[in-house]
């Protein structure tokens, strides 16, 4: 049986990426941060938390990534564990710079040294290009990082290249445009909004407050997204890869759409807030995967209107469930309201 090793278990992509894994026959270790608190409620929500291993490590402590590896044994490695959230890295630079910029050094340099046979997977993003373009995006543009979290992502690309050339490490960047779905994280966008409208429809929360509603995006699922990982690190030769769908829409879009599935109008419900505009932002972001579909065979089948409904139809049946006394492993209950979380940027 093939084994893997998947950074960020607990994380959206880890999470689908487990349960895609285990459903291809491979034992699943994952890693973990040790928390106050246990969070494990995707993989329960998906129903894998009993099947996979977890090993407790974090990006900062080089021990617990050689530990993990050396535990492991693993024949592939997913490095998916960073701080993933664009805006908080405009906050917390350093942090950001060691986690998500310094930790593809720290798991590639275990990988050289104890079996540069395992294959690797960096989780690369769309973020690399940074603003300023107005065209689809590939493999061959050029990059112009517009954030610290987008410049660290930027350095664990090149760590990634530069360990594949010099090391000859089968080491791949999926240069991945946003996925979302019902396990996204709360503060990203897509999900702010499938989380609020549910709520303003059921009565239990009034308005929704945004920040740059005209910033666009190529939105896909990533149940499908997670598919493309284990894609590329089955090929012959390693190489990078953008997957996305090639199509863009606004944030006022999403939130338009989003109050539509529930028969609300979004201009009664939503309100611009400049505490959530960020220092700089990434206005327009199109992915062309022509490379993807031609090498990997891989292609979205989940488009906007179709992923817009799927996060706001489970958020209303969680909160459904919730009001009639359901309980089940889920973060919104949780989560405080955004006026009781003082940043530098919330506080303005
Ligand atoms: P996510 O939900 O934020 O998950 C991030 C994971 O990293 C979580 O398991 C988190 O653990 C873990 N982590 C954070 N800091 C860590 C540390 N210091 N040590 C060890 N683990 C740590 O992110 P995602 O959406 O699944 O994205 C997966 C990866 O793809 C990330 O690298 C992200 O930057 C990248 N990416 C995402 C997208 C997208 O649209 N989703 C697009 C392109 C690239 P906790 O659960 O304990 O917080
Ligand atoms: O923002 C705008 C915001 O935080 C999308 C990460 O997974 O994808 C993600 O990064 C856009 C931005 O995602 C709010 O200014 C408006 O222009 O959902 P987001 P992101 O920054 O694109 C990439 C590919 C990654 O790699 C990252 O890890 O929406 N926006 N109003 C808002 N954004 C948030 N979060 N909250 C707002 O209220």
């Amino acid at each position: 049986m093939e084994r893997v090793l998947i950074t960020g278990i607990t994380g959206q992509d880890g999470a689908y990426l487990a349960k895609f894994l285990l459903e291809k026959g491979y034992e699943v270790y994952g890693t973990y941060r040790r928390l106050s608190t246990p969070n494990f409620w995707r993989l329960q929500y998906l129903e894998i938390f009993d099947s996979v291993n977890l090993i407790p490590a974090d990006l900062v402590d080089t021990t617990s990534i050689v530990e993990a590896i050396k535990i492991s044994e693993p024949d592939e490695v997913y490095h998916l564990a960073a701080q993933s959230f664009v805006g908080a890295s405009f906050e917390q630079p350093v942090g950001t710079g060691e986690i998500t910029g310094l930790g593809v050094t720290r798991v590639l340099e275990a990988i050289r040294q104890i079996n540069p046979n395992i294959r690797f997977y960096q989780a690369s993003t769309s973020e690399l290009y940074g603003r300023g373009n107005l065209t689809s995006l590939s493999e061959d543009t050029p990059f112009q990082p517009s954030s610290p979290y987008a410049a660290a992502k930027l350095y664990g690309y090149w760590l990634t290249r530069i360990y594949r050339e010099g090391y000859k490490i089968f080491a791949c960047n999926g240069i991945l445009f946003n996925h979302e779905s019902p396990l996204r994280g709360l503060e990203f966008v897509t999900r702010k909004i499938s989380n609020a409208v549910a709520k303003i429809a059921l009565g239990i929360e009034r308005e929704l407050r945004l920040g740059n509603l005209d910033a666009k995006r190529d939105w896909g699922y990533a149940p499908e997204y997670v598919e493309s990982m284990w894609l590329m690190l089955q090929q012959k030769e390693p190489d990078d890869y953008v997957i996305a769908t090639n199509e863009t829409h606004s944030v006022k879009e999403f939130a338009e759409k989003a109050f539509d599935v529930v028969g609300l109008d979004w201009q009664e419900n939503v309100k611009v807030d400049k505490r959530f505009f960020r220092p700089l932002d990434v206005n327009f972001l199109q992915g062309d995967y022509s490379k993807a579909k031609q090498k990997l065979g891989w292609r979205p089948k989940v488009k906007f209107d179709k992923l817009v409904k799927i996060m706001v139809k489970e958020d209303l049946d969680r909160w459904e469930k919730w009001q009639s006394g359901e309980r089940f492993p889920w973060d919104a209950p949780n989560y405080p309201t955004e006026t009781k979380i003082v940043t530098r940027a919330l506080r303005v």
